[in-house]
């Protein structure tokens, strides 16, 4: 049954839902001369998804949990699921026939397809497929981030490193999954930021956060205050800001922060906050990876209203040098971070 066909029975049965596909479908005929190619790659997405969610959902059941065995180019233990994620969406990307390369958190390279129909795919894809996955054996939220370009590199030939190694503000498409107390998939294709949430009854991701909008300022603050001694001046400063007693600005704000970047950051756009992964002493350069964690995510938090620095500069304009750099990282409500930049700015 063809997408439009299949979608079009849930609304004669009288389901007032719009699924994933039927709002892909519907934005694409917004954008002129479009032919469904991205339309194509989000429903694969999507069809990933709906697989790490329900291994995800069943981790303490079967042999998911624990370590791989291998550790990645992150020098991070693999997990299980981190492997079996990666495997899912590389093999989804791939079917689609509208990727021709991806560059993946797990994998040293990029990895290029080399059958006919992907090689004259229009599209590249970063992703981490599954972050925070240290969290996995403690049953806390984790997630899937990805971010989609056009490739620069001619149709026909082999995906290259500069298709991956473009700027944030040429995104095409960016979005995460979240497998918590449910799971959602949110993305954005520059049109505004929308929620899916998955229907485990009809195995559909259904339209539940229609056009988020971040609140311009919040009361939570989400950062790993055990590296407090090996924070820069700046960072103390606003951390103290933050805890200050002030009726006028809310204050002390609310610290929530759970080392799930997904998870942290989906909290924050929906209540107003701000999320910060400076530099320290250990990780010099931060610990987020501009590529497939810093870039989707200040794309979305743009799209909905919100901001994405590395302290000075928004994070979209900063040109990648290589696949797995690392950037300090601070998002989320504008007047928060604009705050914070202060505090950085006065401290320098
Ligand atoms: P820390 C998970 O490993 C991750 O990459 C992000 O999901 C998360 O925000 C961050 O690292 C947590 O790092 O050093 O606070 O444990």
């Amino acid at each position: 049954m063809g997408l439009q066909n299949q979608n079009l029975s849930f609304q004669m049965k009288g389901y007032n839902i719009t699924t994933l596909n039927e709002f892909i479908i519907r934005r694409q005929a917004n954008i002129p001369y479009a032919k469904g190619e991205l339309s194509n790659l989000l429903h694969h997405i999507g069809i990933a998804a709906k697989v790490v969610h329900k291994k995800v959902n069943k981790a303490g059941l079967v042999d998911v949990l624990g370590e791989a065995g291998n550790v990645n180019i992150q020098g991070e233990h693999q997990q299980k699921l981190d492997v079996f994620a990666d495997m899912q969406f590389t093999a989804a990307l791939k079917d689609s026939g509208e990727c021709c390369g991806i560059a993946s958190e797990e994998d040293q390279e990029i990895i290029t397809f080399e059958d006919e129909l992907s090689l004259d795919g229009k599209y590249i894809v970063c992703m981490d497929p599954l972050d925070g996955s240290s969290n996995i054996n403690v049953n806390v939220s984790i997630g899937t981030i990805f971010s989609i370009y056009r490739r620069i590199s001619p149709r026909g030939e082999k995906a290259q490193l500069i298709d991956f190694l473009q700027e944030g503000n040429k995104q095409i498409a960016a979005g995460y999954i979240i497998y918590g107390s449910s799971t959602m998939l949110v993305y954005t294709t520059g049109m505004g930021v929308n929620g899916f949430t998955l229907d485990t009854g009809i195995g559909e991701f259904c339209l539940s956060h229609p056009d988020i909008k971040t609140p311009q300022d919040g009361n939570i603050y989400s950062v790993n205050e055990g590296n407090y001694n090996n924070f820069s001046e700046g960072v103390k400063k606003y951390i103290k800001y933050c805890q200050d007693k002030d009726k006028e600005t809310k204050r002390p704000y609310t610290a929530r922060y759970i080392g799930s970047l997904v998870a942290d950051f989906h909290r924050n756009l929906l209540k107003g906050g701000i999320f910060i992964y400076p530099q320290t002493a250990k990780a010099p350069k931060g610990k987020l990876r501009l590529l497939y964690e810093c870039n989707p995510i200040a794309y979305i938090a743009e799209q909905a209203g919100g901001k994405a620095t590395d302290g000075e500069q928004r994070i979209l304009d900063l040109k990648p040098e290589s696949l797995h750099q690392r950037v300090p990282f601070y998002t989320g409500s504008t007047k928060m971070i604009d705050k914070a930049e202060e505090f950085l700015k006065k401290y320098k």
